[in-house]
């Protein structure tokens, strides 16, 4: 049955596609479809079984987009996306990602200069022809250049931020293990690793059926276009031009097959080695013996490992970089580690989606012991809360904190680091919260140096326990910040003042490479948080998890992870300097 995820994923396209025709996201149509993808996400039920009546009874859900919701259910696609995919293509529709191109500029750019990719954006940029568009100067122009190089959005290295890609691949696991012919299904590759950005989907199914399988898989309604299809590998892009590779073997070689395609190049090239140092040979069939041929491991990945006189290496570790040869694996951090969310928001922030009460009950029903209600601070005028607002907040936490007992609600704020590393509200004011993490939300242009100094400066304030989503970036949006993210390190270890990894699909942010760099760094602390602004939110902490699992973080090292008394510890030991 098609899932919420699904049609969502389909209203969404098509706010996009909207966007286009209409030249803003603001436009009416674009904002009741936006608004449609946000109740479907979180309707409890399943929209595929609802009527028509029953779908526009649900808040949010026009009578327009309840007839598309039904057409996709029964057809597979929606007439209206088929018709504006034909004037805005996948590739085109790419070009909104680059920061300062908004739909109305990407219309002027191919009406103007024919430009309909971003390869022929970055043609048009190297012969000089950009500048002479209106509103486009040699200023602009350099820094789309910029952008496009640093988001990898060139050329047929192309790649797919892992917020996009993931929901997919969750979805096309379910769909193929709920098939009868399928024991197990698996996504593999650089997403199984958590990379954050994706070239491809691999996933791999176990079955002694594979034509069945792969009948049913081309059937999808997320598939657009079959690129090959064979017994063991059927391959096919979806609307988006993102490519699936599925792959069926027998459920006697699930696990050397997840293992291979698993990745990555440089781990498989290290325990080939490894295998044939013990007189073996590893493929994506098995691990057999070199001289017999006698299969020794190939159902689990861990019976592979053993057999190679390893311990089993998390996926996330699997690039190549010295995990394999590891006697003992660091102590990584895992989702049932965590206690509490020290980052969250409701509609009292400006761009918060889910009211207090329902956050609070979210978090409850998730079985946390402690969370910090976050709100945007005054220096944000758009989403921040006044003095009288936060004051009117806290008497409703304190009516929570008697509704939920067995949940710690802390009063916090996410406060807003400025160009010179002040944050909001004077120290009386700060003193009242029970935690407070700062962020950068403004002033993304400033140097290396400035941007360093102004977190090391937004550091040295008491009040200050983490600092949100460090670099700033939107995977495939919007990029890092300059930072030296050394120096921020070991200033975070010395004042007290814990790295917040963002767990939302869009920013997994500290990036995992620049967690890697601070390993080692005596006393630095993190926190893996949400930011939720949606009840719907909360898994993002699994995904803060596989991000720093990633980077190598080691439990004893995340401070949520913590009884409540010791995390309080935690704070006023940086009050009390
Ligand atoms: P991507 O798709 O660029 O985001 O990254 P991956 O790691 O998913 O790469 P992909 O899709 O080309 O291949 C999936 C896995 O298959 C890869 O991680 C390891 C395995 N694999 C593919 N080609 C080779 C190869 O030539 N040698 C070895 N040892 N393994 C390979
Ligand atoms: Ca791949
Ligand atoms: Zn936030």
């Amino acid at each position: 049955m098609t899932s919420n995820q699904e049609i969502a994923r389909a209203l969404q396209e098509l706010a996009d596609l909207l966007t286009m025709a209409e030249g803003s996201r603001q436009a009416f149509r674009v904002r009741a479809y936006e608004k449609a993808v946000a109740a479907i996400q979180a309707l409890p039920g399943n929209a595929a079984e609802m009527t028509e009546a029953q779908l526009v009874a649900i808040p949010g859900v026009g009578k327009s987009t309840a007839a598309k919701i039904r057409e996709y259910v029964d057809t597979g696609e929606i007439a209206r996306v088929k018709a504006l995919r034909e004037r805005f293509p996948a590739e085109m529709m790419e070009m909104t990602r680059i920061p300062g191109l908004g739909p109305k500029t990407v219309v002027l750019l191919r009406d103007q200069l024919g430009i309909e990719s971003v390869d022929q954006l970055s043609q048009a940029i190297a012969a000089d022809e950009v500048q002479g568009v209106p509103g486009f100067g040699r200023k602009s122009q350099e820094k789309i250049a910029t952008a496009i190089e640093r988001l990898g959005l060139h050329g047929k290295d192309r790649r797919t931020p892992i917020a996009e890609a993931l929901p997919i691949a969750r979805d096309l696991v379910a769909t193929l293990e709920a098939l009868d012919e399928v024991s197990r299904a698996q996504y593999c590759g650089s997403l199984r690793r958590f990379r954050e950005t994706i070239a491809d989907i691999d996933i791999v199914a176990a079955s002694n059926r594979p034509e069945a399988v792969m009948a049913a898989f081309v059937q999808l309604p997320i598939v657009s276009e079959i690129i090959g299809s064979g017994d063991t590998k059927t391959s096919v892009l979806t609307a988006s031009g993102l490519q699936i590779d599925l792959r069926v073997v027998k459920p006697s070689q699930f696990g050397s097959a997840i293992l291979y395609f698993t990745g990555s190049k440089q781990h498989n090239i290290e325990l080939r080695q490894r295998a044939i140092d013990r007189g073996l040979l590893l493929n994506e069939y098995g691990l057999e013996d070199a001289e017999s041929g006698k299969v020794v491991a190939a159902k689990t990945e861990n019976a592979v490992y053993r057999k190679l006189e390893m311990p089993f290496i998390p996926p996330e570790m699997r690039e190549g970089i010295g995990e394999v040869g590891l006697e003992d694996i660091p102590d990584l951090v895992s989702v049932e580690d965590l206690r509490g969310d020290l980052h969250v928001h409701s509609t009292w922030s400006g761009d918060g989606r889910s009211s207090l009460d329902d956050m609070v009950a979210a978090a409850a029903a998730q079985g946390l012991e402690y969370i910090a209600m976050t709100e945007h601070a005054e220096d944000l005028r758009i989403n921040g809360l006044s003095r009288e607002q936060v004051a009117a907040e806290q008497i409703e936490i304190e009516r929570l904190r008697e509704e939920y007992p067995e949940l710690t609600i802390l009063h916090g704020s996410e406060l807003n680091i400025g160009p010179d590393g002040s944050v909001d509200y004077d120290p009386e004011f700060l003193a009242r919260y029970d935690w407070c993490l700062a962020s950068v939300h403004t002033y993304f242009d400033l140097s290396e140096a400035e941007q360093t100094d102004r977190f090391i400066t937004a550091m040295q304030n008491p009040a200050v326990n983490a600092i949100g989503h460090l670099t700033g970036r939107r995977i495939g949006h919007r990029p890092s910040i300059e930072l030296n993210a050394r120096a921020v390190f070991e200033a975070a270890a010395a004042s007290g003042t814990a790295l917040e990894i963002n767990g939302h699909l869009h920013r997994l942010d500290v990036p995992s490479e620049l967690l890697l760099q601070a390993r080692g760094i005596e006393g630095l602390r993190f926190t893996i948080s949400t930011d939720s602004h949606h009840t719907s939110e909360f898994e993002n902490l699994a995904w803060g998890v596989a991000n720093a699992r990633r980077g190598w973080v080691t439990r004893d090292s995340v401070i949520n992870t913590l009884p409540l008394d010791e995390l309080l510890e935690f704070v006023a030991r940086k009050r009390t300097g």
